[in-house]
């Protein structure tokens, strides 16, 4: 790195430092980290840690760079999610959660949805033998818990951003993806989110709009049994979840469709050959749920030591 870079760098790093905007975004993010913490914790869920290297992680749906490391002559790739250690995870324990840091180097076009950073954390929730009903009812409550204790506890911060963030009222408004995309065109995720004052689900999103590993909806083939959660005002994706495949003959033929390699996901197929309990569960943005409650322009701002596509960062 030249030194002009680097003494941009200290000089962009000093004012992020100095921002009363961005030191409290991180106070409102902590008031979130907490809340979902003890919600969950009150329901019975277990926090287990984060894991960072794996043989095992997200094929994600959109591409990516695939960073990845070797050590004991292991390849190792970093985390984009515990979706399979969560399913794992949960044949011992019923429920439980995770506060995983995720990397997921995305391309450059990303920097500036305000939506990504190539280093986040998400909740990662998981529950054994849980419905989509279930596991939405229990994020709804847990939401509604969180913007409860920011508006008690960071009363100032939201008015510092000007924001006055109503409790939604529950259940959230449901829409089936078939409806939603008939009704407002491709780019309804942004439609809906923009013309909503409340967080939205859209729910049953066709298979190829998926990872493989979301269970496909007996009742209606080329669907599946999952679900999205919309921030309103335009901040769009909140949550992703959905009941899993857990029955070995399915997973292989969902990786096939997909034309990813089974070999790279080995685990969870041999696990599932000795027997997967059902389960289901999703994950929340931390980044995204603290952006929309102050109402910032990037997800980058409610974090000192951002990781935006394609930009350098300390
Ligand atoms: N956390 C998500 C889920 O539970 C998966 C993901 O992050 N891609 O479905």
């Amino acid at each position: 790195m030249g030194k002009t870079e680097s003494v941009g760098q200290i000089e962009s790093l000093k004012s992020r430092i100095g921002s009363e905007e961005i030191v409290r975004a991180v106070r409102v993010q902590s008031t979130v980290r907490g809340a979902i913490e003890s919600y969950l914790r009150k329901e019975g869920y277990v926090e287990i840690s984060p894991v960072i290297l794996s043989t095992l992680t997200d094929p994600l749906n959109h591409p990516v760079y695939d960073p990845s490391i070797t050590a004991y002559n292991q390849k190792l790739a970093l985390t984009k999610s515990m979706i399979f250690h969560k399913q794992i995870a949960v044949q011992a324990i019923p429920g439980i959660f995770i506060m995983s840091p995720n990397i997921r180097l995305e391309t450059e076009d990303k920097a500036s949805t305000g939506r990504h950073l190539y280093e986040f954390t998400q909740a990662d929730v998981e529950a054994r033998g849980k419905s989509m009903d279930d596991m939405m009812d229990l994020a709804e409550r847990m939401i509604v818990f969180t913007i409860e204790e920011v508006r008690k506890n960071n009363a100032s911060d939201l008015e510092f951003f000007s924001r006055r963030i109503a409790v939604p009222g529950r259940p959230f408004r449901r829409i089936r993806y078939r409806d939603a995309y008939e009704r407002y065109g491709s780019d309804f995720e942004r439609r809906i989110s923009e013309e909503s004052k409340e967080p939205v689900w859209i729910t049953g999103i066709p298979l190829e709009g998926r990872e493989f590993y979301d269970l496909e909806d007996p009742d209606d083939p080329g669907y599946l049994r999952d679900m999205d959660l919309l921030w309103p005002e335009g901040y769009q994706e909140a949550i992703s979840g959905g009941e899993r495949e857990f029955k070995y003959e399915r997973i292989l033929q969902r990786i096939k469709i997909k034309k990813q390699e089974p070999e790279s996901f080995r685990t969870i197929l041999e696990m599932s050959m000795s027997g997967l309990e059902p389960s289901c569960g999703f994950g929340i943005g931390i980044e995204r749920f603290t952006r929309y409650l102050c109402g910032l322009k990037h997800c980058a701002d409610t974090n000192l030591f951002p990781r935006i596509p394609g930009q350098p960062g300390i």
